[in-house]
């Protein structure tokens, strides 16, 4: 047993034993009141969800099991004399809720290149689609496809004792996480580089390999994809995706099953595909307002004829967050030092300062500020990846790494089927009168 999976076994075996005694004393203990409007309101703050890898802070953001992003940039090991951390190095931290040290690293990559390999039939569904099928709807089918490689599934037909899911559900997570760059990068050269295919490079690490594959090899761009898969990892267990892979995984589904639904959630404009309706919404500011070099007034004048025409603006509000996204500050830190001159970062920047005050206007935004998803395209588009239909397949490579540490926690802890209550307007109505 590698010394990731043996660790992560002694972990929760531990944890599990002791939330198995403390939940039999205080399994009573009420933990707080549901609203009527939360029950109506997307059950914002509602506490259902149990979530090791990641916290989520309203005014502080994302912590990584305690981590927050300015802490990771400094902690967690790199290489390659590049200072971004490595999304290896995040995975490990989530899984085993220790940073690990740069020879535990090196052995990450290794072992995800040694399991990077795809099975034939998941290039002919992906070939068997149109061209012009979105990316997500490939990425979803490819990964969805991969199933036949689930061990769980395999030993589950065999007979397995619930006390061993752990152990196939690390094997399925570790395989699906090495396969997801080469299969998220064919994607991309089969849409927009007419299916002319790169070949991994075995030196390189999870993130600046994805790069290579890409075709963009400027180390810069490495660097930015080892930040930018480390920093849209986990965002706690209730937003969209990594709740319906919890939900579906709940099922005793694999995780290649559960992560194609997660990605489905993903690809909702509300959620990922944020990433892909900002820079469209930023290219079509520019093509409307005659230029990328703009003023204040008519940055705010589009924001204002979007919102007029009853849109939303893309990139900016949240569901939990009441500051600034600390995603969106990293990104900005990376720009400010590798691209300050991008005239689409301009943009960026001049939108954040004007969007807050418009928003706040409206009287109901309760989160005016940034989110991860109003950067990320303009720096993208700086290295060259300007086809923004891809974006969400960036951050779907990414979530994996959070989503499967977790799926790796909920069946070590032996999570049961998750099944809460719905209700109806008529039982709204009785508990109204009956108050
Ligand atoms: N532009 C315009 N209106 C907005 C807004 C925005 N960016 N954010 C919120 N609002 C509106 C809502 O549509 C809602 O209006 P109605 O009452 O008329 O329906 C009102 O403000 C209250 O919404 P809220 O409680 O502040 O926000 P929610 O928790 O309901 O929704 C989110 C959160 C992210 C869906 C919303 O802010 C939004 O639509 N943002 C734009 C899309 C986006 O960037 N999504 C990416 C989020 C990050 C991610 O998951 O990747």
């Amino acid at each position: 047993m590698s010394n990731l999976k043996e660790k992560f076994f002694e972990k929760s075996s531990k944890l599990k034993a002791e939330v198995k005694s403390e939940l039999k004393e205080h399994g009573g203990k009420i933990v707080g009141d549901v609203k009527l409007s939360q029950v109506f309101g997307g059950m914002r703050g509602v506490p259902s969800l149990v979530w090791e890898t990641s916290k989520l802070d309203s005014e502080e953001g994302i912590r990584f099991r305690g981590l927050s992003i300015p802490e990771l940039r400094k902690q967690l090991p790199t290489r390659d004399g590049c200072t971004e951390p490595l999304p290896e190095a995040l995975f490990w931290l989530m899984l085993v809720g220790e940073v690990p040290s740069q020879e535990e690293v090196n052995w990450l990559s290794d072992e995800w290149e040694r399991r990077s390999a795809i099975p034939e039939h998941t290039f002919k569904v992906l070939e068997a689609l149109p061209k012009d099928a979105h990316p997500m709807t490939q990425f979803v089918m490819a990964i969805a496809s991969m199933n036949s490689e689930s061990e769980f599934v395999k030993r589950y037909a065999a007979g397995m004792s619930k006390n061993d899911y752990w152990d196939p559900t690390y094997e399925d997570a570790m395989n699906l996480i090495a396969k997801l760059p080469a299969v998220a990068a064919y994607i991309y050269r089969r849409n927009f580089h007419n299916g002319d295919h790169i070949k991994a490079d075995k030196s390189l690490d999870w993130a600046g390999n994805y790069a290579h594959m890409l075709g963009i090899d400027d180390p810069d761009f490495k660097s930015l994809m080892r930040l930018y898969l480390t920093i849209h990892a986990d965002h706690e267990g209730g937003n969209a995706s990594a709740h319906t892979a919890h939900l579906i995984g709940s099922t005793l589904s694999d995780v290649y099953l559960s992560y194609s639904g997660a990605m489905d959630s993903l690809a909702g404009p509300l959620h990922g595909l944020a990433n892909q309706e900002v820079i469209k919404f930023i290219f079509e500011m520019i093509e409307k307002s005659g230029g990328d070099e703009l003023t204040n007034d008519q940055v705010k004048k589009f924001v204002e004829d979007t919102l007029a025409s009853g849109r939303v603006i893309p990139g900016y509000g949240h569901a939990v967050l009441r500051q600034p996204d600390p995603r969106f500050t990293a990104q900005r830190l990376f720009a400010e030092e590798y691209i300050k001159d991008s005239n689409i970062v301009k943009l960026v920047w001049q939108l954040f300062e004007v969007v807050p005050p418009v928003l706040q206007g409206l009287g109901k935004v309760k989160n005016p500020w940034p989110n991860v998803d109003a950067h990320s395209g303009a720096i993208l588009v700086h290295y060259g990846l300007k086809e923004y239909q891809y974006y969400t397949v960036l951050f779907g490579v990414s979530r994996a790494l959070g989503v499967l540490a977790s799926a790796c926690w909920s069946r070590a802890m032996g999570f049961p089927l998750e099944r809460p209550k719905s209700v109806n307007t008529d039982w709204m109505r009785s508990i109204i009168k009956s108050a």
